[in-house]
C-alpha cells in the first residue's frame, strides 16, 4: 500500500469520527444558505446580503469534496466494518450520492453562463430534488441517532448486565407492540413528512405541469384596472402554444398592486416630449404580439411565452430621444427596483413593455400590470410593474448588478 495512502488510514477510527462531524456542519452550512436562496421571501430582507449567502454556499459547496474525496480512501476498511449491516451501508452510499449529486448539479448552476440555460435548468431540478428527498433524510437521520433516542437496554449496557441491578426498561421488551424508541423515530419522520411535504408536493406539480401556477397568479390577482386589455387574435390563442415551465415569483418589496387612480405610465428625461398615460389611455396604445423564452440566472427558465405589450422602440419614438441620451432607465412601481440599458440595446426590435401574457393580463404576482421584457437578456433586466422610462445621459447599474449581478446580461 502507497505510503501516503497509509498515513491517511493511520488513526482510522478517530478520523472517520471528526470527518462525520464535519462533514454534518458542512451540510447544515449548506441547507441552511441554500434554503435561504430558494425562498422567495428572503430576496427582499436580504438585498445584498443575498449574494454573500450565494458566495458562502458556493464556496461551502466546492469544499464539501474534501470530507468526500477523504471518505473516499478510508472508504475500503469501512465498508469491510460493515460487513452485516445493511442499514448503515446503505446510509453510507445515499449520503455519497447526495453529496455528489448536489456537488456536480452545483458547479453547473455556478457556471450558468459557460453551460447555458438548457444544462443548467436541468442542474436547478436536480438540486432541489435532491434536497427535496436529502434533506429530510439527513434531519431523519442525524435526530433519530441522537444519544436519548437509543434503545434504553443499549444505552443501559456498560452498567450491568440484565438482572444484575439493572431493571431493563418495559419498553426495551422485543415483544413490545412498538417500543418506545421506534415509537420516537415514527414520530419525527411523521414530522419532517407533515412539515416538508406540501411545499415539496408544490414543487413536484410545478415540475410537472405546465404553467398551472401560472392561472392561480391570475386568479389571486391584486390588481383593479378596467377595462382588461382585450387581446389580439395572435395571443388568442397564443401562437406560441402556450408557455412551458413555471416562473418562480421574485419581488425585493411586498408585491405592489394597482387600480385605475393609482396607475400611471410615463416616459421623461432627455426626451424632446415628456409622456403620460393613465390606465385607461395606456391601454389604447397598439400592442404587438411576440414569443420569447424567459432565462433567469439562478437556473429556470419558462420557453415559449407568448407576450403581448408595446415596443419599446416605440415609445422612444413617440417621446423623441435627445442627443444627449446613452441610457435607458427602468423604474419599477415597488419604487425600489430599476435596470438598465444603452440606448442602443434599447433599440433592439423584440424589446417589449409587456402588459398581457399568453392571452391574459400579466398578474401582479408576475410584474402586472406592466412588465419590461428583454428577451435577449437574462430576466433581471425585464422589470416587474414597470411605471417610468427615463432618458439619462450617464450609465446607471440596477437593483442586482449593484449587488455583484453582471451589468452584461446577455444570454
Ligand atoms: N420589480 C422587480 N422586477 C424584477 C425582479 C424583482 O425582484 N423586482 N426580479 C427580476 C428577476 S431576477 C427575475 S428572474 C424576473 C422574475 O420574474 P417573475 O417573478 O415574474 O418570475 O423578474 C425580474 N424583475
Ligand atoms: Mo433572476
Amino acid at each position: 500500500m502507497a505510503e501516503w495512502l497509509q498515513k491517511v488510514r493511520k488513526g482510522y477510527g478517530k478520523k472517520l469520527a471528526s470527518l462525520h462531524t464535519w462533514n454534518g456542519w458542512i451540510v447544515v452550512v449548506l441547507a441552511f444558505t441554500g434554503l435561504i436562496l430558494f425562498q422567495g421571501l428572503w430576496r427582499g430582507i436580504l438585498g445584498e446580503g443575498r449574494v454573500v449567502i450565494r458566495y458562502i454556499h458556493i464556496v461551502v459547496g466546492i469544499a464539501s469534496l474534501v470530507p468526500v474525496v477523504y471518505y473516499l480512501l478510508l472508504a475500503g476498511k469501512h465498508w469491510k466494518q460493515l460487513r452485516g449491516k445493511t442499514a448503515q451501508r446503505v446510509n453510507v452510499i445515499i449520503v455519497l450520492a447526495l453529496l455528489v449529486g448536489w456537488l456536480l448539479s452545483g458547479l453547473l448552476l455556478w457556471q450558468f453562463r459557460a453551460v447555458g440555460p438548457l444544462w443548467s435548468n436541468n442542474a436547478l431540478v436536480v438540486h432541489d430534488l435532491l434536497t427535496w428527498v436529502g434533506l429530510p433524510y439527513i434531519i431523519y437521520h442525524s435526530v433519530t441517532r441522537l444519544k436519548w433516542l437509543k434503545e434504553p437496554h443499549r444505552r443501559t449496557v456498560k452498567t450491568g448486565r440484565d438482572g444484575e441491578g439493572v431493571t431493563p426498561h418495559p419498553a426495551s421488551n422485543p415483544a413490545a407492540v412498538m417500543s418506545r424508541s421506534s415509537f420516537i423515530k415514527t414520530a419525527i419522520g411523521a414530522g419532517i413528512a407533515i412539515t416538508v411535504g406540501p411545499s415539496f408536493l408544490q414543487w413536484l406539480g410545478n415540475q410537472l405541469s405546465a404553467g398551472t401556477d401560472y392561472d392561480a397568479a391570475v386568479a389571486t390577482d391584486a390588481n383593479k384596472l378596467f377595462p382588461a386589455p382585450a387581446p389580439l387574435p395572435a395571443s388568442m390563442p397564443p401562437i406560441g402554444g402556450g408557455s412551458k415551465g413555471s416562473f418562480r415569483i421574485y419581488t425585493v418589496t411586498p408585491i405592489p398592486k394597482f387600480d385605475n387612480s393609482t396607475f400611471s405610465f410615463k416616459v421623461d428625461g432627455l426626451v424632446n416630449k415628456k409622456l403620460q398615460w393613465n390606465w385607461e389611455q395606456f391601454v389604447a396604445l397598439k400592442r404587438e404580439v411576440q414569443v420569447s423564452d424567459f432565462h433567469c440566472v439562478t437556473g429556470w427558465s419558462v420557453y415559449n411565452n407568448t407576450w403581448e405589450g408595446i415596443k419599446l422602440k416605440d415609445f422612444l419614438a413617440m417621446a423623441g430621444v435627445q442627443p444627449g441620451a446613452k441610457t435607458v432607465k427602468f423604474y419599477s412601481g415597488d419604487g425600489v427596483y430599476t435596470d438598465a440599458l444603452t440606448l442602443e440595446q434599447a433599440n433592439m426590435d423584440d424589446i417589449l413593455v409587456a402588459v398581457m401574457h399568453d392571452g391574459k393580463p400579466i398578474p401582479s404576482d408576475l410584474g402586472g400590470p406592466v412588465r419590461l421584457v428583454v428577451p435577449k437578456m437574462y430576466t433581471y433586466k425585464s422589470v416587474k410593474w414597470l411605471n417610468r422610462i427615463e432618458l439619462i445621459d450617464g450609465d446607471h447599474i440596477g437593483y442586482w448588478e449593484q449587488r455583484g449581478y453582471s451589468n452584461d446580461a446577455w444570454v
